[in-house]
């Protein structure tokens, strides 16, 4: 067995037309699903559907049942597929539906801290829940750990008050949502500082914008700096990581585990 095993890998499958690195791919269901079996094969432990694109500058919102109607026509086959599916939405009756249909995981991109029913509603499929850190709008001025200790414990608190048992919480920093680039990357830097939570951590910095601040490059260019962030995240306790481009993900992962394992 390897001394640190490498985290899993949450595949990303976003049926929307206007996700800010594969926005119009996905939207039929057959290359949806077509994604979906390349990326099991690949190695993915869970696939993230999402049917709303939840980037900072450019998504247009979506009502509950336009997400709805997006996703009926996929998640059921990619459920049957038989991996464990995670339902990315912060709307509780999107998330409900979503559950009552296959999917295993709540993803809530405002960490159960937008829609007052969200929590109830993770709590009564029982459903594990990734709590991720979120803020209307980046302020450079604060520390964003700070901020961030802050907002997870708010929304463990709703979690607690809604009986989701702690073993059902994952903790996410939320890479590129309502941050600057630099305290993206002071978050990734300073992950160690969430292991106080006790709680699992999911890292997704697949193709952000902190990685053409350091070196101009478009989001399907991004691959190198998304792979050294998930390699530095998973050496600072991330237990999933969240990537559009599983199979090199996967590789990077594991190469960087064998090699840790002979220490
Ligand atoms: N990032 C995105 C969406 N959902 N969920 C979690 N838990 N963590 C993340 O870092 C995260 C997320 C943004 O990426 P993507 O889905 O590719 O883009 P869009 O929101 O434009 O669909």
């Amino acid at each position: 067995m390897l001394a640190r095993p490498y985290p899993a890998v949450m595949g990303v499958l976003n049926l929307t037309p206007d996700s800010f690195s594969d926005g119009g791919q996905f939207t039929s269901p057959e290359r949806a699903l077509a994604q979906a079996r390349r990326m099991i094969d690949e190695g993915a432990d869970i696939l993230d559907l999402g049917a709303e694109s939840t980037r900072p500058y450019g998504s247009k919102p979506v009502s509950a049942e336009d997400e709805v109607q997006r996703l009926e026509a996929i998640l059921p086959d990619v459920v049957s597929l038989g991996v464990p599916v995670s339902i990315d939405t912060m709307k509780a009756t999107v998330a409900a539906w979503a559950f009552a249909n296959g999917a295993k995981i709540a993803n809530d991109v405002w960490g159960l801290q937008r829609d007052p029913d969200m929590a109830q509603v993770i709590a009564e499929y029982g459903v594990p829940v990734v709590i991720m850190h979120n803020r209307d709008k980046a302020d450079p001025a604060i520390d964003i750990v700070q901020d961030m200790i802050a907002f997870f414990t708010r929304s463990l608190d709703i979690a607690a008050k809604a009986h989701i048992p702690a073993e059902h919480i994952v903790l996410d920093p939320g890479i590129g949502f309502g941050k600057t680039p630099e305290q993206s990357m002071t978050a990734l830097a300073r992950l160690g500082e969430f292991s106080r939570f006790g709680l699992p951590l999911l890292v997704g910095a697949s193709r952000k914008r902190f990685i053409a601040s350091v070196i101009p490059s478009e989001p399907h260019q991004r691959l190198g700096g998304s792979i050294a962030a998930h390699i530095l995240a998973a050496q600072n306790g991330a237990r999933i990581i969240r990537a559009h481009d599983v199979a090199e993900t996967v590789q990077a992962l594991r190469v960087a585990a064998a090699i840790e394992d002979k220490r």
